[in-house]
């Protein structure tokens, strides 16, 4: 680019800095519009656009005391909500105004030629600075979507918004009101300084791991190998809980709806009676929700942009990227609480919903934190204390240990994810199942490799569709899960699959990599499938965390049972020690993203390119 655009570049970077004056609304609006002079966060608008201006620059923040020069559009955190009609054809002429990155911007979940999908390195080669890249596609589907960076870090920082898109066909379910809820975190803790941080962390457990060798040393100091092995189990339950539910917590986190601390207070307005349709984003880098408003019934009508035979729910969970539509219909003149908490209970996002502005409802206490158990970690059914001897349990670690029951004095391998790096290296040539890179050619690896990059198999996995996720199976309350979604309308293809593609979700999250198939994304091959065939994806989660599993510019058809109306998803949380399956028609050629949407396990090695050709 000329000297001239960088110029330019510097007097927009000002007009951010100074703040939403003329120039940072009008980046935000559609480019028929003219500025308004306020409009409420999450307040759905007025009308459609076809053509949209975007600028991407840094503007400085602070929300909860925390600053941070944030990557945004328009100079808000989230951007401005995009609304679009089906049918048209959208221009959305995106500016990078940073100073020396790249940027990008990806529409989640929505159908459109490979070019289109804002993948550097994929669809493009990325945004640079100054520049300015016009993403131009016909909108071919409706209902709740979003729009994130696919560079570098800059979507944990605050470069993410809403797109609503009006159906072509009547809407079945109108309402009075329409909000966005978009859910995100905040940090002044940079994405580089979390990784940092978390393979320091897991430095420090390596150091602190106690090996079969030590184990003489520790029954001396303790009085006696029970002893000893009491207290590695007592240390393996704490590490459990500090770790195993979210990699990053509230401890850094400020949770925000709409852009708004809990403090905040975000407010959406009613008149008692009227129908209220929420549109819930997460739009989390990290963190799954659990939403409910105290009082209110909440009818889910809609999931990843997709209609679905209403379910009445009191809770949901919200896997990073998914979206859902609920309707509530508040009657009395009071104010309801939106209560998102962190699936780790460390804490939690909120709005009110109210007759008039200003009110607060009461916030309800935070849930128990979820307690991981045997099923969790692929073990099936098994109870704690059941007798464990005899299965097999390669690279099985104290942690994972059933807490009762079980005689570790026999279990060598109970300490073989505790060696050291030297010892763990050599343990490759056991490896006997390791695969041939690459592996993905092969539509069933088997059970990957145990190394140091991946901790565990799922010896059991199971269906965990009927389950709404750790945490939430005996709250007494009616919690939404994903064996409830069908579909309003049959599927467009009705072929069975010709194909299987089983992928392990694998990990070690002592070292803090991520992959598929015990294998990082920079160790691997593409996924390769042909234009027109139709695919069985079949996931099993090898690690115990959830992973929300995204695959671009195809529906993920989850098979949950409800035959020919399955719901159609662009982001499945795959539950820990479960095996999952879904189908794909593959009707977009080119080469798309596959991956887990936690940033941080994308980044460090959960995502493969997937080639149709
Ligand atoms: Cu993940």
């Amino acid at each position: 680019m000329s000297n001239a655009s960088r110029t330019r570049d510097g007097l927009t970077r000002r007009r951010f800095v100074t703040g939403m004056g003329a120039g940072g609304l009008l980046a935000a609006l559609p480019a028929s519009a003219t500025p308004a002079t306020s409009i409420a966060p999450g307040t759905v608008p007025a009308a459609s656009s076809a053509t949209w201006n975007l600028r991407v620059g840094r503007r400085r923040i602070e929300i909860d005391r925390k600053a941070l020069h944030a990557p945004c559009i328009g100079g808000s955190v989230p951007g401005p909500i995009l609304r679009w009609r089906e049918g048209d054809d959208v221009t959305l002429n995106v500016t990078n105004t940073l100073r020396n990155e790249d940027t990008s911007i990806h529409w989640h979940g929505i159908r459109l030629p490979a070019s289109m999908d804002g993948v550097p390195g994929l669809s493009f080669t990325g945004i640079p600075p100054g520049e300015t890249f016009t993403y131009r596609f016909p909108v071919r589907q409706g209902g709740t979507y979003w729009y994130h960076s696919h560079s570098g870090m800059q979507e944990a920082q605050g470069l993410y918004g809403a797109i609503v898109i009006d159906p072509r066909r009547p809407d079945p379910h109108a309402c009075a009101r329409d909000y966005v809820i978009v859910l995100s975190e905040w940090t002044d803790v940079s994405p580089m300084d979390m990784i940092n941080n978390l393979k320091m962390q897991d430095d420090y457990y390596v150091f602190r791991q106690r090996t079969l060798a030590s184990l003489p040393h520790e029954a001396r100091a303790a009085g006696g190998v029970g002893a000893a092995l009491k207290d590695r189990l007592q240390w393996s339950r704490m590490r459990m809980a500090a770790t195993d539910i979210s990699d990053v917590t509230g401890i850094i986190y400020t949770y925000l709806l709409n852009g708004h601390a809990p403090g905040m207070n975000w407010s959406g307005l009613f008149t008692p009676g009227e129908r209220v349709r929420l549109r819930f984003v997460n739009a989390a880098s990290m963190t799954f929700f659990d939403i409910r408003i105290p009082g209110l019934e909440m009818l889910v009508v809609q999931a990843d942009g997709n209609d679905v035979e209403p379910v009445p729910v009191d809770e949901f969970r919200i896997g990073v990227a998914e979206t859902y539509d609920v309707i509530v219909q508040p009657r009395d003149s009071r104010a309801y609480t939106i209560f998102a908490q962190s699936e780790d209970r460390t804490g939690h996002a909120r709005g009110t919903l109210a007759p008039r502005p200003g009110m607060t409802g009461p916030v309800p206490p935070m849930d128990p934190r979820p307690v991981r158990t045997m099923v969790d970690m692929g073990m099936g059914d098994m109870k704690p204390g059941q007798d464990m001897k005899g299965m097999e349990m390669p690279g099985m670690t104290e942690k994972d240990a059933p807490m009762d029951g079980m005689d570790m004095s026999d279990t060598d391998h109970g300490d073989m994810g505790h060696m050291d790096m030297d010892h763990m290296d050599h343990m490759d040539h056991m490896d006997h199942a390791t695969p041939a890179a690459p592996v993905m050619e092969v539509d069933d690896p088997g059970p990957p490799p145990i190394n140091v990059e991946n901790q565990n198999v799922a010896k059991m996995p199971v269906d965990r569709l009927g389950s709404p996720g750790d945490g939430l199976e005996h709250t007494g309350r009616r919690v939404l899960n994903y064996r409830q979604l069908r579909a309003t309308r049959p599927g467009t293809d009705p072929r069975p699959p010709s194909r299987e593609i089983i992928l392990h979700l694998t990990g070690n999250m002592e070292r803090y990599i991520w992959g598929f198939n015990g294998r990082k994304f920079s160790e691997s091959g593409p996924i390769r499938l042909k234009l027109g065939e139709r695919v069985r994806f079949t996931l099993i989660n090898d690690t115990m965390m959830e992973h929300p599993i995204h695959l671009h510019g195809m529906w993920s058809e989850l098979e949950n049972g409800q035959g020919a109306y399955r719901p159609y998803k662009h982001t499945l949380i795959s539950q820990p020690g479960s095996r999952m399956s879904y189908l794909v028609t593959v009707d977009a050629p080119g080469m798309w993203a596959y991956h887990c949407h936690l940033m941080l396990h994308m980044e460090l090695g959960m995502f493969r390119t997937v080639i149709v050709a």
